[in-house]
């Protein structure tokens, strides 16, 4: 398992990680390419697919990275969710750059012993950043294995000291109506906001992330900060995060009030309880090829050995 990473890392000793990176995309689009009708040619892949924005580089957390290969850097940053650009999957790549990254802060506060205001800069620094290989498994039943690049929120949260009124974690995500189409169309109630359980919020898995294939998160993944929860639906993992608070009672989050019958608090991956409109059994991944094979989605998306204690003494249909 180890073993094919070991067999990736041996180049990056003497080829810049954009080139190495570049290369392995080359090789796999070759592998892929008899059946890859609708991607583009390996070439293309090579030359224009280069991650871009600032290097934020960070040693790979092996103990918490898939051994699957990841997806290039377009298909993450050119197929996105991000409602306040549009419904789409292209608009955020279309629209997300019109966002105002600078300033940026986030306000971190509620049931903690120390609230505070951090600047982007200085939430960078608070931890030593890795890069984890996760899965993120959407509601919509597609998938993609993405490289991120953060540190455990539980750095962040031991930073401020949680008290112990503080039982759930509420982000919430930046908000602004004129470099935002979907938020002038009201697509969802603005600002987007999800939630953890705080055992869950503090669990090690549990990014935050600043960056993706080595780089600064580009805008539409979520710049300059979002979080990244690998176990539950994409949509848990609110991008762009403005205010992070703590409090005793469980939010109602934007997925919740917009079709509380179809999305609950806690949005585990659980290929036995299907969406009421679609089956939650496979999944579609993402560059895979327009003809490869559905694959099986596992209960939460493969990390049940890590978190399913979590959720020991729940019924995880009734609490979805
Ligand atoms: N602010 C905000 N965060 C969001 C969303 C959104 O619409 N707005 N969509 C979510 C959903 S449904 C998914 S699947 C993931 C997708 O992340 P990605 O586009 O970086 O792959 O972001 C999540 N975070
Ligand atoms: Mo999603």
């Amino acid at each position: 398992m180890r073993h094919a990473w070991k067999m990736d890392l041996d180049p990056s000793a003497i080829t810049p990680e954009s080139v190495w990176r570049a290369r392995r995309r080359f090789l796999r689009g070759v592998a892929l390419a008899p059946l890859a009708l609708g991607a583009s040619s390996p070439a293309r892949a090579a030359s224009d697919d280069q991650p871009s924005g600032l290097a934020l580089p960070a040693p790979r957390n092996a103990q918490w990275s898939t051994n699957e290969p990841v997806n290039s850097w377009r298909d993450i940053t050119t197929y996105n969710n991000f409602y306040e650009f549009g419904t789409g999957k292209g608009d955020p790549a279309r629209y997300a750059g019109q966002m105002r990254l600078d300033p940026w802060t986030v306000r971190i506060d509620g049931a903690v012993r120390h609230p505070v205001t951090l600047d982007i800069d200085d939430l960078r620094k608070l931890a030593p950043l890795e890069e984890r290989i996760y899965r993120l498994r959407c509601v919509e039943a597609w998938s993609m294995v993405i490289p991120w690049t953060g540190y455990s929120l539980s750095h962040l949260l031991a930073h401020v000291e949680p008290t112990e009124d503080a039982k759930y974690v509420v982000f919430t995500t930046a908000v602004q109506p004129k470099a935002m189409p979907g938020v002038q169309e009201g697509i969802l109630d603005w600002p987007y906001v999800e939630g953890l359980r705080m055992d869950e919020a503090m669990h090690p898995l549990t990014l935050l992330t600043f960056g993706l294939y080595g780089h600064e998160l580009p805008a539409q993944d979520g710049a300059p900060m979002r979080v990244i929860v690998p176990w539950k639906y994409g949509f848990k993992s609110g991008k762009s995060l403005t205010r992070i608070h703590l409090q005793a009672t469980q939010p109602t989050t934007s997925w919740m009030r917009a079709a509380p019958q179809e999305y609950g608090f806690y949005a585990n991956v659980n290929p036995a309880v299907p969406h009421p409109r679609w089956s939650q059994a496979t999944e579609r991944r993402i560059g895979s090829g327009l003809f490869a094979a559905r694959i099986s989605t596992q209960l939460f998306n493969g990390y049940a050995k890590s978190v399913a204690g979590l959720y020991q003494g729940m019924d995880l249909r009734r609490d979805f």
